[in-house]
């Protein structure tokens, strides 16, 4: 039990205090050493709160404190989870070659999410819709990928695209019908493809139906479905609201429904409800919506915001200090809330779970063998996956909710690793990939085989990862490719299950957007308002949202050169600002050195080599800024893998000799030299200790092998970690 008199190593030893301990210091740009300094360790809680008083203001640490009483038993159960194995291998390789087919088939999949908006418009409308992504299934396919996640296609006034159900069971108009849907899902699943939806059950639309019965009757029985909350006497909204906390989109959290005469809370945007999950009647409806899909042959769902659940009951004020620390007044009380891991349990029991006398549902996806070639429909998995959307949870908390032995969520998205140090998404900056490669470092030392790491970069609400990296130079194409090869074989050959983004199988890059009118996103243009306010320039204003603005990603996706990209025969609802050339999926498809082909090739790879999926991992010069390289050792050591990039625009130097090893990728290709090109990436089979050298195996640099350091044997190999 943590209180007042617990010294700062005893909160760093408890999961949820380490992560918000690490937020804040990421946050603020400094050090974890700073933790471990034994002066600062044994610091007694009320002493630290006493000496940050002037900064942070009273409560901070009480605060602290009741949060991490929430998880009180979460040191022990992280203990239950075990130390982490450090991705040693896991299991015996599947027999006969066959992937894919096992419980746990998520673990060595591909993920691939459409934004179904943007993706492919069927009927000319100018809008993505299903048809549109049945006829698109064959790059995916050829892609390799072997789950499709579809952003919202349920039924929407989209104030939030979608993020704003409206029918849980019914496809938006615009999208198309459920037998549409039916089609895609069969689709998919004839191709060796699993396909999940989203679930945003964290709110629905203010006009679902539960929302309108519960504003028509607040004490009856949807009354409670929702966090409605009645004024004072007299209340007409002009009063102050339940309490500080703020909404993501801006301003309060709650608003006002005159009438139900109560104020209604709303994470997000106003037409957001958050639902009240301590109704049991509200979880209970959740899993059955889930086992409607499920039936229908849904594999599993992304589950939104998924993590803010379970709010803290009386729902308090938030501390003004953390408000401040983290953009949003009233966040601990709900981001990793009191009963989130008995909710999530309970749901994936009574949605996610198979029973035995459910019928089978509508089809199963064909099982896909190594090299590719397909068999029959696979046995309906017991549980549907659960991927969790957890924006503010760090490695700790990831643990609890992923680990195998938890029976929570499956995989959980780790945000931290979108922005460096300091940063957030609005800030304009270069973002350094050493940071990308310091944070995957740390989390693959906390974690093993049992927790679960989705590898993503890019999504629908964030900028692309490649011009963050770039910046102005993403125009660059050359360079523009080269990066992009880099970040796909970090995402495809680290342990971790990759997702990857429409648009980054052929480098996608962020939008030169000109004016607010270019943005279509609620987040984009509210915050673009408020700045204006404040009494900011336009110019300035837009400055200030463009870095950050969700636009960037939800844009048409390339099929073909020219304005509307092939993704409709009508005006598209979004406009691309590109206009370059060689980025699209027409010019890439056989192109032999294209982005596509590399994300082709690497995944195919990525399927026949299961030390790239299943292997042991062993970081190289784990400390360099420019360098990444790892080891990954098969089962039964019959095949190791180096992987190296060059993390910089730069030619490097290798911070130990030439190994012996055969490159089968390589961008730019070639035999292994004593440097790196600008973004050279590798992925090569070692050839352990057969006496080669490097210039025997085609060093075309001539350096003497003795003075270079080459690597002629596994052992040596090993020596680069120390
Ligand atoms: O973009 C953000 C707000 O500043 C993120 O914090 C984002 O809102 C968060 O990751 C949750 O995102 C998900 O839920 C939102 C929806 O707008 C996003 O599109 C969705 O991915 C509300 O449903």
């Amino acid at each position: 039990m943590v209180d007042a008199r617990s010294r700062l190593k005893e909160v760093y030893a408890h999961p949820v205090g380490r992560d918000a301990i690490d937020k804040v210091l990421l946050q603020l740009g400094r050090s974890r050493g700073w933790v471990r300094n034994p002066v600062v360790a044994n610091l007694r809680l009320g002493t630290v709160a006493r000496l940050a008083r002037p900064v942070l203001g009273d409560g901070f640490v009480s605060s602290l404190v009741t949060v991490l009483a929430d998880h009180d038993d979460g040191a022990a159960r992280l203990d239950q989870v075990g130390a982490p194995a450090q991705h040693a291998p896991d299991g015996a390789a599947a027999p006969g070659g066959v992937v894919l087919a096992g419980a746990e088939w998520w673990r060595e999949a591909v993920f691939y999410q459409v934004y179904p908006r943007s993706f492919a418009d069927s009927d000319g409308d100018g809008i993505g819709d299903l048809r549109g992504i049945t006829s698109r299934l064959e790059h995916l396919a050829d892609l390799g990928v072997d789950c499709v996640w579809l952003s919202p296609i349920f039924d929407s006034p989209n104030e939030d695209m979608g993020y704003d159900v409206r029918d849980y069971r019914a496809v938006m108009a615009e999208m198309g019908t459920l037998a549409d849907l039916d089609e895609l899902v069969a689709g998919c699943h004839e191709r060796g493809m699993r396909i999940i939806l989203d679930l945003v059950v964290n709110h629905t639309s203010a006009e679902h139906e539960w929302f309108r019965a519960a504003v028509a009757d607040p004490d009856g029985p949807y009354g409670d479905y929702y966090h409605l909350v009645p004024g004072a006497p007299g209340e007409d909204g002009s009063g102050p609201p339940p309490n500080n906390w703020t909404s993501f989109f801006g301003g309060s959290a709650w608003r006002w429904v005159p009438e139900a005469r109560r104020w209604a809370l709303h994470l997000f945007a106003p037409g957001q409800m958050d639902l009240n999950w301590e109704n049991p009647q509200v979880r209970a409806e959740v899993a059955e919506i889930v086992r409607w899909w499920r039936g229908r042959g849904i594999d599993g769902f992304r589950l939104d915001v998924i993590n803010y659940i379970s709010k803290r009951s009386g729902l308090p004020d938030g501390n003004e200090a953390i408000g401040r620390l983290m953009g949003f007044p009233g966040i601990e009380h709900y981001f990793f809330g009191p009963h989130l891991h008995a909710y999530l349990a309970e749901l994936r029991q009574a949605g996610f779970t198979r029973r035995s006398d459910d019928p089978p549902p509508a089809s199963t996806a064909r099982e896909r063998f190594a090299d590719g070639t397909l068999g029959g429909p696979l046995p309906p998995d017991e549980a549907g996956v659960m991927v969790g959307e957890t924006p503010g949870v760090g490695v700790e908390m990831s643990r609890l909710l992923s680990n195998r032995s938890r029976a929570e969520l499956d995989l959980v998205f780790n945000f931290d690793v979108l922005d460096g140090p300091g940063k957030v998404r609005w800030d304009d900056y270069r973002y350094d990939l050493a940071y990308l490669k310091g944070f995957y470092l740390d989390y693959l030392a906390r974690t093993g085989p049992g927790d679960a790491i989705a590898l993503f970069y890019d999504n629908h609400d964030n900028p692309r990862m490649l011009s963050k990296v770039l910046g102005a130079k993403d125009r660059d194409p050359e360079l523009r490719a080269a990066a992009a090869k880099v970040l796909a074989t970090i995402q495809l050959t680290l342990p971790g299950t990759p997702f990857l983004f429409q648009g980054q199988e052929i480098g996608a890059v962020n939008q030169e957007f000109t004016s607010v009118g270019d943005l279509q996103d609620v987040e984009s243009r509210n915050r673009y308002a408020e700045l204006c306010e404040t009494g900011l320039s336009e110019a300035v204003a837009l400055a200030q949202v463009l870095p950050g603005a969700r636009d960037h990603a939800r844009v048409p996706m390339r099929w073909e050169p020219g304005l509307t990209t092939g993704f409709t025969a009508g005006t598209p609802w979004q406009t691309g600002r590109e206009d370059s050339r060689g980025f699209t999926v027409a010019e890439q498809t056989d192109d032999p050195d294209s982005v596509l082909t590399y994300y082709r090739d690497l995944i195919a790879l990525r399927r026949a080599e299961p030390a790239l999926t299943r292997g042991a991992f062993r970081a190289l010069a784990p400390r360099s800024r420019t360098y990444f390289g790892w080891l990954r050792t098969a089962v039964g050591g019959s095949a190791d893998w180096l992987i190296e990039v060059n993390l910089t625009s730069r030619t490097i130097r290798r911070p130990r000799g030439v190994p012996e090893a055969e490159t089968v990728f390589g961008s730019p290709g070639g035999p292994l030299r004593a440097t790196l090109a600008p973004y050279e990436c590798r992925v090569a089979r070692l050839t352990p200790g057969n006496g080669r050298t490097a210039s025997a195996a085609g060093d075309s640099t001539g350096a003497d092998p003795a003075s270079s350091g080459v690597i002629t044997s596994w052992s040596k190999m090993e020596g680069w970690s120390a």
